[in-house]
């Protein structure tokens, strides 16, 4: 597993350099979900690709920006899926972005999961590790190229943060509900538009919700099993929080395809435990 950080810290100082410094204009491709690729995102996938052709214990990877898997070494014993430049939409604006990984061992399934990663490329670089072993763990990239470990991080059991996804005007009634009640509670707004800075504020703040659910035009919702929910699931379990689709713990999903999305909403318990109780009724 230590080889597979190491690719993913070294992946992470080239896809820095290639945000500081490349266009943040669209390529002439669309990906297997339709977007139209940007050339940041086309690029990260390749550098990725490269530094995990390097460690042989990488059997293939499943990508959001490659239609199918790609098998590395057929005796390798994990599996990434990952998402090379989550929000690249954002780069253009100077927001932050980031890069997600899953790290599974046998198939994509949600309790294949061993270790998630993710990567944010912020006015800082840093990167949190989640393991069965050492629980949530961040670093923080130094001038020297080097990761550094900074902190722990670990959900309350309740916190202040809102952060809806999803077009508002096709939210079904009961999610617009459950929102503006949480609304009235007193949380704030925070929402970038980037799942990776989105998420990563609810983790360092110590808690909240984050919602992207299913809608009337996405009755699936937009994000990734296999690339961003289950990694962030696995994230979020183990800072003590939890994640779930509105009626099953998102760990329990199988995609039938690696491109498979789901409704997904990530928090600490209090708020995950509401979303469970309005959507179990509805
Ligand atoms: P991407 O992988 O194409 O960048 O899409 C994922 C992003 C998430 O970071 C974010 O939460 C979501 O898309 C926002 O989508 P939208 O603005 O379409 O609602
Ligand atoms: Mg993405």
């Amino acid at each position: 597993m230590k080889e597979i950080y190491e690719a993913i810290e070294r992946s992470a100082i080239r896809i820095r350099h290639a945000i500081e410094n490349d266009d943040t204009g669209y390529s002439d491709n669309a990906n297997k979900t339709g977007d139209i690729q940007l050339k940041l995102d086309i690029k990260s996938d390749l550098i990725i690709e490269e530094e995990f052709a390097k460690v042989n214990t990488v059997k293939e990877l499943a990508s959001e920006e490659k239609d199918n898997v790609e098998v590395l070494n057929p005796d390798g014993r994990y599996l990434i899926g990952y998402d090379p430049l989550d929000g690249s939409s954002l780069a253009d604006v100077n927001l932050s972005v980031g890069s997600i990984f899953g790290i599974y061992e046998d198939d994509y399934s949600g309790n294949s999961l061993k270790s998630a990663v993710y990567v944010v490329y912020g006015p800082r670089v840093e990167m949190v590790i989640a393991s069965e072993e050492n629980g949530v763990e961040m670093f923080r990239l130094d001038s020297n190229n080097k990761f550094n470990f900074i902190q722990k991080l670990q959900l309350n059991e309740r916190g202040k943060l809102n952060a809806p996804g999803g077009t508002q005007k096709n939210w079904e009634p009961h999610h617009k509900e459950m929102i503006d009640d949480i609304f009235k509670d007193g949380y704030r707004l925070r929402y970038s538009g980037g799942m990776v800075p989105d998420l990563h504020q609810i983790l360092i703040k110590g808690g909240g919700l984050f919602s992207y659910p299913g809608t009337s035009d996405v009755p699936k919702g937009k994000l990734r099993m296999t690339f961003e929910v289950f990694p962030f699931a696995f994230v979020f379990e183990k800072a003590g929080g939890a994640a779930t689709d509105g009626c099953h713990r998102v760990l329990d999903l199988t995609p039938a395809h690696i491109h498979d999305t789901t409704p997904c909403f990530f928090g600490s318990k209090n708020e995950v435990d509401r979303v469970k109780v309005c959507y179990e009724r509805n």
